[in-house]
């Protein structure tokens, strides 16, 4: 076989300090040498790290979903200085966004939520009221990738939000005051054995974008009613596009104080209508839900990751 050369045929400078390195593809392909004790090193020296630094955080956002993902982009570029930390269950972020309706991959957003797009830089077809990206994952991984690539920004995937924490705040209110979170493995098998305690994320900001579909979709509003800080849930209502998409962009706020709702959790929460396979909701929302939080920072005095006025 022809050896592959990458870097366009052109020999690439080798610039690995005299590791006995090879990229030849005809049987001589070497790697520099390793121990297995670095790969687990480097690993661990940075997640931990990470979970210590994020014991205080500026925004936990929960759910990456389009919502969520939507929030932590407008957010990082809205306040390059805010540690924005997201917690998501799934070992694959993305939530329901990597393909259109019933296993079809095209997207439709309806305007004006196509600036979004624009904004990505993620190509579509006009269809006049609507656009359709041709595929829903190019959508998700491009705001993935430019969500992760944010300096601010750190996801914990495969992590779950188990529990809010709540707290008396200066006012004598009930106010949200961070996350409780458990690997999600832990999380869905506490029955299975004796407790296994979680671990804790305090932030001034949560913004809940669960979704309202899965094994923990709408969290939040279901552990607001179970908490006592909310009577009963809305329960999301039938289908209506035209219905559905403004009430949930429109209803973005925040519910209690500390914790925003974006995406299809609100209409867990407030009984709003579902739009089914249209995403502009989504993208408006997470928009609108990173207002929502850049005004608490504008209007609070914050003391350690805490509310104090
Ligand atoms: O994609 P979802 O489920 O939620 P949204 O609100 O970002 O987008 C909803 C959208 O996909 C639709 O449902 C469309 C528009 N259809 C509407 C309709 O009418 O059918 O993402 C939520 C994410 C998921 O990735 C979950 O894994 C994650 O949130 N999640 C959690 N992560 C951490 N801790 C939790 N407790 C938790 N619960 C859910």
């Amino acid at each position: 076989m022809a050896p592959i050369t990458l870097n366009n045929g052109q020999p690439k400078e080798d610039t690995t300090p005299n590791y006995d390195v090879c990229e030849n593809y005809d049987g001589k392909y070497r790697f520099a040498p390793i121990e297995e004790s670095q790969v687990a090193r480097a690993m661990i020296k940075r997640y931990f790290n990470t979970m210590y630094e994020r014991a205080v955080s500026d925004v936990v956002i929960i759910g990456a979903g389009s919502a969520g993902l939507s929030c932590a982009w407008q957010l990082a570029n809205m306040h390059p200085e805010l540690k924005i930390t997201i917690i998501e269950a799934s070992v694959a972020p993305g939530g329901g966004a990597w393909l259109g309706g019933q296993l079809m991959s095209p997207m439709v957003v309806r305007k004006p939520a196509d600036g979004f797009l624009r904004q990505l830089g993620v190509e579509y077809e006009d269809e006049g009221a609507f656009v359709v990206v041709k595929h829903a994952a190019l959508f998700t991984s491009t705001l993935l990738s430019k969500v992760l690539a944010k300096p601010n920004v750190v996801m914990m995937n495969a992590t779950a939000v188990e529990d809010l924490i709540i707290h008396e705040d200066f006012r004598g209110e009930q106010r949200v005051a961070g996350v409780v979170t458990n690997w999600t493995l832990v999380a869905l098998n506490h029955d299975t054995q004796s407790c296994m305690d979680p671990n804790t994320i305090t932030a001034p900001v949560i913004i809940s974008a669960t979704g309202h579909d899965g094994p923990m979709g709408a969290f939040s509003a279901k552990r607001l009613v179970s908490a006592g800080l909310k009577k009963e849930l809305g329960n999301m209502r039938g289908l209506d596009m035209s219905r559905a998409e403004p009430a949930i962009v429109n209803s973005t706020r925040e519910v209690v104080p500390g914790l925003i709702f974006a995406g299809m959790e609100l209409s867990e929460h407030d009984g709003s209508n579902r739009m089914g396979p249209t995403f502009g909701a989504m993208i408006a929302s997470g928009t609108k839900a990173a207002h929502v939080a850049s005004g608490i920072f504008a209007s609070s005095k914050i003391v350690r990751g805490r509310v104090v006025g």
